[in-house]
């Protein structure tokens, strides 16, 4: 039986546990830093346990917004050395590194709201989220209505197959990773990690975008669409349209910006022989084949026709993904019930793919989905992921959006004093 009390007291702790002085680290030792949509996760677990702390954890990131809009997908913390996170702000020549992450911080804000209304908090973050999707809008569409990433932590799901093909064409120079020290390898098992020869690729496409002052172009090496950051991009709409409403603004130009989205996502992802959605490299024109969890993310958004919302459905209850639905195809050769983005099950994605079964009218999924993912974290603890064969929590423990998706999940039970 789960003991929902405990969990949540365990969650709060962690996230207690997380604070540093502005913000939440997702993990002391691993993530000593700030991470975006991380942060953006945590509010809404904040919401439950210290709304304050929402507040002022997306504050504290969007301080870091960059003039053009972007919002860095780490803010560094001064107070932390260099040696304990690779690659920190001398990699990066600042202190916030200069890609981004998905875009999740207007439906977390919108959450938020929800939980404890703030017009005042709501008018103070417009702005901010709009410049956001201004700046993926103008510099990462190329054309097609879908942003690009230009560096596979862009998506959040570092080494996910949807990635291989465009890597495969990225130099993986290992001996300029030898002049570097991996931190995460010293800090978490390596079977866990992404291999060197990934880290090599991500290191190097990282110098290229630095070398050109993180100016974008179509030239750059690697630019990809992925289906769950373009779906978190169109999401953004949608929550920027209740947003405007509520403050008095137009919501109309949002609510079309979202239906142009997933019009492009239909058109440019969606591969109906398999019913899923795939990522597509815009240098070989190619979309991947492989099957992986980003795929299944447009269900999140309530306008899909039914007809392929109902497809996802089904991938997602089939033996290649199932509930909790692991990141990666299960019957695939290559499936690794331990390395990262390969197969794990993530609680951010699944909590994801729980808001599109409601959304899309399956609540007798929707609460299977839900059990499983609190049943995985009541018996195996606040783990950053977990694997799908045995629960077993792999990566950093004490995660701090593991520990708040799990009190949303709990949509309030709050741990007592
Ligand atoms: C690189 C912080 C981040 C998450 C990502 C996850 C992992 C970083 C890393 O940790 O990525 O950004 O060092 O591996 O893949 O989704 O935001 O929790």
């Amino acid at each position: 039986m789960l003991d929902e009390g405990e969990l949540a007291r365990n969650a709060v702790a962690v996230l207690r546990g997380n604070w540093i002085r502005e913000h939440t680290v997702p993990a002391r030792t691993l993530y000593p830093h700030q991470w975006s949509w991380d942060a953006a996760f945590i509010a809404v677990g904040l919401a439950y346990a210290d709304p304050e702390r929402a507040w002022a954890d997306l504050r504290s990131l969007f301080s870091a917004q960059w003039a053009d809009g972007r919002v860095p997908h780490i803010v560094f913390d001064p107070d932390v050395s260099e040696r304990d996170y690779f690659p920190g702000p001398g990699f990066w020549g600042r202190q916030t590194t200069g890609i981004v992450q998905p875009p999740v911080h207007a439906r977390a804000v919108w959450l938020v709201h929800q939980r404890h209304p703030s017009p005042q908090r709501l008018r103070e973050f417009y702005p901010k989220l709009v410049h956001q999707q201004e700046y993926l809008a103008r510099h990462r569409d190329y054309g097609g209505g879908l942003v690009s990433i230009v560096h596979p932590w862009e998506s959040g799901l570092d080494n996910s197959p949807a990635w291989d093909d465009a890597l495969s064409a990225i130099p993986a120079d290992l001996d300029m990773l030898r002049q570097y020290r991996r931190r995460d390898i010293e800090v978490a098992a390596v079977s866990h990690r992404p291999t060197d020869r990934d880290y090599a690729r991500y290191i190097g496409l990282a110098a290229s975008y630095r070398d050109v002052g993180y100016q974008d172009s179509a030239k750059h090496p690697f630019l990809v669409e992925c289906p769950a950051f373009n779906t978190l991009y169109a999401d953004a709409e949608l929550a920027l349209a209740e947003i405007a409403e509520a403050i008095g603004q137009a919501p109309a130009p949002h609510r079309q910006r979202a239906h142009d989205i997933q019009e492009a996502l239909l058109q440019r992802l969606f591969d109906s022989s398999t019913g899923l959605f795939y990522a597509l490299d815009l240098h070989s024109e190619k979309r991947t084949e492989a099957r992986c969890i980003s795929g299944l993310l447009p269900l999140l958004l309530p306008g899909l026709p039914l007809a392929i919302a109902d497809g996802l459905v089904r991938e997602l209850t089939s033996t290649r993904f199932g509930i909790p639905a692991a990141s990666y195809d299960r019957t695939a050769p290559d499936f690794d019930t331990l390395r990262y983005w390969r197969g794990p099950v993530w609680i951010n994605m699944n909590w994801l793919l729980w808001r599109g079964l409601k959304a899309h009218g399956r609540p007798e999924l929707a609460e299977q989905l839900r059990m499983a993912l609190l049943t995985l974290i009541a018996e195996h603890g606040c783990f950053e992921y977990f694997a799908p064969d045995t629960g077993e929590g792999i990566g950093g423990s004490e995660f701090s959006w593991t520990a708040a998706l799990a009190l949303d999940l709990m949509g309030g039970i709050i741990a007592g004093p």
